[in-house]
């Protein structure tokens, strides 16, 4: 056995100084010394290649021996939790990836647990409509709605991508029985099934329901919105923001260098505030993978339909540059006090920023190890205060130069006391009458002092 309990429970020995001078040499971005609060990382499951839950062994066998099954085109990708369970997504970028979604237990039974098919074997059926085809991001709200995007197109990665069925949000609530998908379809004038590439979501459960999704096509990147009261959605774009960067398309990492152009990929979501004018908005936070920059807009911006139309530059005006990383990043989540965890991938680190503070100056990196942090993809909370991290070397996948004779996959867990966003705190509009505030006093005042003068008179 590779996997002992022993080499389980080893504390990854990451918590980093050094780093943060390293991170701030790459660029002028400062990380205050004084900030850095240690978060401890431990790997609590790690596979060399992904196995699943069969019917039976002579399932498998079959599985294998027609090439429905092949190990090493297997990549986990993203990550949730719910209940007793972590869910995994398996895009179908390569042929053989015999489930694009399932779960293990949360509590570890052993290091390598094989995938159980979410919600079932049948619903994983590759070509069948009814059934999810190609899943590399979930997310679940706080009302046990898990939102699935499927991308409908398998093969990504391959010289022919096939879309079987059209791109769709499918949702399943958690707390049936039944676990029935309801599928909703994007229409194609909205989003096209030849070329999106729906990657990652954030949810906000006010108003109806809200999904902001990233759409990382290479030829027409942008989010989309989709607003589940009445299922309508639509697209908004900016090439500045949402475009790879050509100073940042190359990752050099382990001794690997891979050139990826990719558009818009994490994406987060902020706490509620107060706006000036008394209503009730968020921040949504977006970085292309080929970037080093972090972007933000006003979720009330996105919700404007009727910015759609205008394509590029309608959203220039309300896009803010935060600022530089000292790498790129793939996923990233906030918590719900508006701390976002995320990756810097050249540099393997995790880092974290507190919103509240200045982007140039709030960033901190709370981990760091060449050995362990080989491709920070996705994160999720638990509901104990655990942060998790998936870990999947993506620059060897791409590059078809996975050895299944090492770890290619990890899950990574910290204690931070936080939970995810969606469980973040309802505030309420200031109700504002509808006349002038001001100037209201300042007439009641002198209309009494008339009364007054009246009675007295
Ligand atoms: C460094 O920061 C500058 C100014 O913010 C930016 O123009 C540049 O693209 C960044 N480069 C890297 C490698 O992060
Ligand atoms: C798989 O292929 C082997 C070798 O051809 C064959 O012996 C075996 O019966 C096959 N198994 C199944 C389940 O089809
Ligand atoms: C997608 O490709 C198919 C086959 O080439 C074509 O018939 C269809 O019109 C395309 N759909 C869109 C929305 O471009
Ligand atoms: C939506 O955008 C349009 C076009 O810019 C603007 O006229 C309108 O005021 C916006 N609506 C809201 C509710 O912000
Ligand atoms: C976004 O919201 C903030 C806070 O309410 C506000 O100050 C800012 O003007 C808004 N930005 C845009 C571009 O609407
Ligand atoms: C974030 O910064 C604010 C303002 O400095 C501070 O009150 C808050 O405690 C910080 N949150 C965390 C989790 O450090
Ligand atoms: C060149 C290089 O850094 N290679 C490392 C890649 O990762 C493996 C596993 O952690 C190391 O053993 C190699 O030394």
């Amino acid at each position: 056995m590779r996997h002992t309990l022993t080499s389980l429970s080893m504390m990854i020995a990451l918590v980093l100084f050094a780093a943060v001078a390293a991170a701030a040499a790459q660029n002028k971005t400062t990380l205050p010394k004084t900030d850095i609060n240690p978060q401890q990382f431990r790997v609590i499951y790690e596979w060399n290649a992904i196995d699943f839950e069969w019917t039976s062994p002579e399932d498998r066998e079959a599985y294998l021996n027609t090439s429905q099954y092949i190990p090493q085109n297997v990549l986990i990708s993203g990550i949730n939790f719910y209940g007793e369970n972590l869910f995994l997504t398996m895009p179908r970028m390569l042929a053989g990836v015999p489930a694009t979604l399932a779960t293990i237990p949360i509590q570890q039974v052993n290091t390598a647990p094989k995938l159980k098919p979410f919600p079932s074997w049948a619903d994983n059926a590759i070509g069948n409509c009814n059934a999810l085809q190609f899943v590399q991001n979930i997310e679940i709200d706080r009302n046990g709605i898990m939102w699935i995007l499927d991308n409908g197109r398998v093969g990504t990665l391959t010289q022919n991508p096939d879309p079987k069925c059209p791109p769709s949000i499918v949702l399943i609530d958690l707390k049936s029985e039944k676990l029935e998908m309801e599928r909703i379809p994007f229409p194609p004038e909205t989003v096209n099934p030849n070329t999106t590439y729906l990657n990652d979501l954030v949810v906000d459960n006010r108003d109806g329901d809200y999904a902001y999704i990233t759409d990382n096509s290479a030829v027409d990147p942008g989010i989309i919105v989709f607003r589940r009261s009445d299922k309508r959605s639509w697209k908004l774009r900016d090439g500045k923001s949402m475009r790879a960067a050509n100073d940042a398309t190359f990752f050099r990492i382990n001794g690997t260098t891979v050139n990826l152009p990719v558009n818009i990929d994490g994406i987060a979501l902020g706490p509620q505030y107060v706006t000036e004018d008394g209503k009730v908005d968020r921040k949504i936070y977006y970085s292309p993978l080929a970037s080093f920059h972090l972007y933000a807009i006003n979720a009330s911006v996105l919700q404007n339909e009727s910015l759609a139309p205008w394509g590029d530059g309608a959203l220039q005006p309300y896009v803010i540059d935060l600022g530089t990383k000292a790498s790129q990043t793939d996923g990233m989540k906030m918590d719900s006090a508006g701390n976002l965890y995320y990756g810097l991938l050249g540099i393997a680190s995790i880092a974290e920023w507190n919103s509240t503070l200045d982007f140039h100056v709030g960033q901190r990196t709370i981990a760091r190890d060449s050995n362990y942090i080989q491709w920070v993809d996705r994160f999720t909370f638990d509901d104990k205060g655990n942060v998790y991290v998936i870990i999947n070397r993506l620059y060897n996948f791409v590059k078809n130069q996975l050895s299944l004779d090492e770890v290619n996959y990890r899950i990574l867990r910290s204690h931070t006391g936080s939970k995810s966003y969606v469980f973040g705190e309802d505030v309420t509009p200031v109700m504002k009458p509808a006349y002038d505030a001001a100037t209201v006093p300042t007439l009641g005042a002198s209309l009494l002092a008339l009364a007054l003068a009246h009675l007295l008179a």
